[in-house]
């Protein structure tokens, strides 16, 4: 579907509104101590360099160290609980904000004068060499986890040239920071499922990249740029092309967490409308904390190589409507066409009276939310992942929709099903509870 729409400067306004003024009020009220690391400037000889980073104390007491850039985002927020689980050293890249955004990690923050603290932030930013190159050669990781992204699809047609700059440029900025080093880490690169674009479905790691979007094509230049280094020098650098995957810490922008905290909001009688743009749209939706083991694996390989990440199934924007307000007792009916179209409730378990009621328009359409070029299907095939990573997905698309309902019902004080959270918590995610600390922190006072 491709969908013209005039003025593409203010789309996501809505959105961005709604995620600044969440998240503003409560971090500056905050008073939450982040540890932040700053390794001394040291000027590298780059005569010296190979032999020192080389130099790297291998022996059976020092842990593994890893390095990610986007801690502080929804993967990397999961990924650090992982291999801190796994014995890890874990550094993050973190970028200065006037405010604090560092809610997805304060849960496992350690005070450095602590005995023993293992993970330690660093102020940095992709488009920053200078600081890249220092982390690395001061750290001297053994695994790299870049993740840090503009990650948005829709916000980067609102500014491509900044996310080219910091997705696709700041991946060469790292790779060429760890290649200038000399350090011998691997390297992950986070790749996307969005780089297929209009590639038809089932997409694999030799379908084309045909994509839609600057975020896409950012990917893309990264994801040739990672091969071109591990063809070139001989780095170890590999590619997770990973498909849609959410969780109760996933962004509020992304269609998932928009759509179950409208839900969560208009059940505590919060919110009266949820605007969406393209209910036909299909992805393969995943669970987070699965995707990251599947990083793990990866770099895990004997030598680098790029692999698919998904579910293998694929479901459109409006059944995830449909599941989400069905798992809450709310039926919903389609009616219109096009910008016209609404989600009406049929019908409403008495636990929502007077609150909702057959008959209210619950979900509207806003063109705003449309993409001047639209991925409409995305679905994994994940045969290479099997046979190589022994990765496979454990929870299903309903699965993923009542985790998702029942910690948005738990954030806004409502008293939630129980099944999504029961098996967010019996799947095998032993090092997390999904934790969101900003929200405890408000009522300790933090
Ligand atoms: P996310 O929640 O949006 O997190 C993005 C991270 O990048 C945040 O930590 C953010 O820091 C950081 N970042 C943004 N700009 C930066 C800059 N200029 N310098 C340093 N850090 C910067 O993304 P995610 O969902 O965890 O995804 C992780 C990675 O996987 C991204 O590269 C994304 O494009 C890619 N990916 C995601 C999916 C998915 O479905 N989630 C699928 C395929 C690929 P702030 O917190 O300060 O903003
Ligand atoms: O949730 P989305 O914004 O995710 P999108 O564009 O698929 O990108 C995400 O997944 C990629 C992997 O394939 C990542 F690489 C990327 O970093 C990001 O994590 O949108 C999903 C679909 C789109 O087709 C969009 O048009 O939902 C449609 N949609 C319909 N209404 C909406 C809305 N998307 C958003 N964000 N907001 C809406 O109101």
């Amino acid at each position: 579907m491709h969908h013209a729409v005039p003025d593409f400067s203010t789309r996501e306004t809505r959105e961005t509104k709604e995620t600044i003024e969440t998240i503003t009020p409560y971090r500056v009220a905050g008073n939450c101590k982040i540890s932040i690391v700053s390794p001394e400037i040291n000027q590298i000889d780059e005569t010296n360099k190979t032999n020192q980073i080389n130099q790297k104390n291998k022996n059976l007491e020092s842990p593994m160290k890893a390095l990610i850039t986007g801690i502080t985002g929804q993967d990397g927020s999961y990924l650090t609980e992982f291999l801190l689980s796994k014995g890890y050293e874990v550094h993050g890249l973190i970028r200065r904000s006037s405010s604090f955004n560092t809610q997805r990690i304060d849960h496992i923050y350690v005070d450095p004068h602590d005995p023993n603290p293992r993970l330690f932030l660093h102020h940095g930013d992709l488009s920053d060499s200078g600081q890249l190159m220092n982390l690395i050669y001061n750290i001297k990781p053994d695994e790299i986890y870049h993740l840090g992204a503009q990650s948005h699809v829709r916000v980067s047609f609102d500014i491509p040239e900044y996310t080219g700059d910091i997705t696709a440029l700041g991946t060469t900025r790292l790779l060429e920071a760890l290649r200038r080093s000399g350090v011998k880490a691997k390297l992950y690169q986070a790749s996307s499922s969005e780089m297929f674009g209009a590639a038809p479905s089932p997409q694999s790691e030799t379908s084309p990249f045909l994509p839609r979007s600057p975020y896409a094509a950012a990917k893309v230049y990264a994801y040739w740029m990672v091969r071109n280094y591990r063809e070139g020098y001989r780095s170890f650098a590999s590619n997770g092309i990973l498909f849609n995957h959410e969780s109760p810490r996933r962004g509020e922008t992304f269609v998932t967490r928009k759509i179950t905290r409208a839900l969560a909001n208009m059940l505590g009688g919060n919110q009266k409308r949820l605007y969406l743009g393209n209910l036909n749209a299909k992805r393969d939706w995943g669970f987070a904390p699965e995707y990251l083991e599947a990083m793990w694996r990866i770099l895990q390989q004997e030598e680098p190589d790029d692999y698919v990440i998904g579910t293998g199934e694929s479901h459109s924007v409006k059944e995830f409507v449909d599941h989400a307000f069905s798992y809450a007792g709310i039926e919903i009916t389609w009616k219109g066409q096009g910008v016209e179209e609404k989600g009406i409730v049929k019908g409403a378990s008495s636990r929502w009276d007077p609150t909702l009621k057959p008959g209210d328009v619950l979900i509207e359409i806003d063109p705003r939310y449309f993409r001047p070029t639209e991925v409409e299907s995305l679905q994994a095939d994940i045969t290479k992942a099997r046979q190589h990573l022994g990765w496979e997905p454990r929870t299903t698309f309903e699965e993923l929709v009542k985790i998702m309902v029942d910690y948005d019902m738990k954030l806004a004080g409502l008293e939630p099903g129980g099944e999504g959270i029961a098996i967010s918590l019996n799947k095998g995610f032993a090092y997390t509870n999904h934790d969101y600390s900003f929200y405890e922190k408000i009522r300790e006072g933090c």
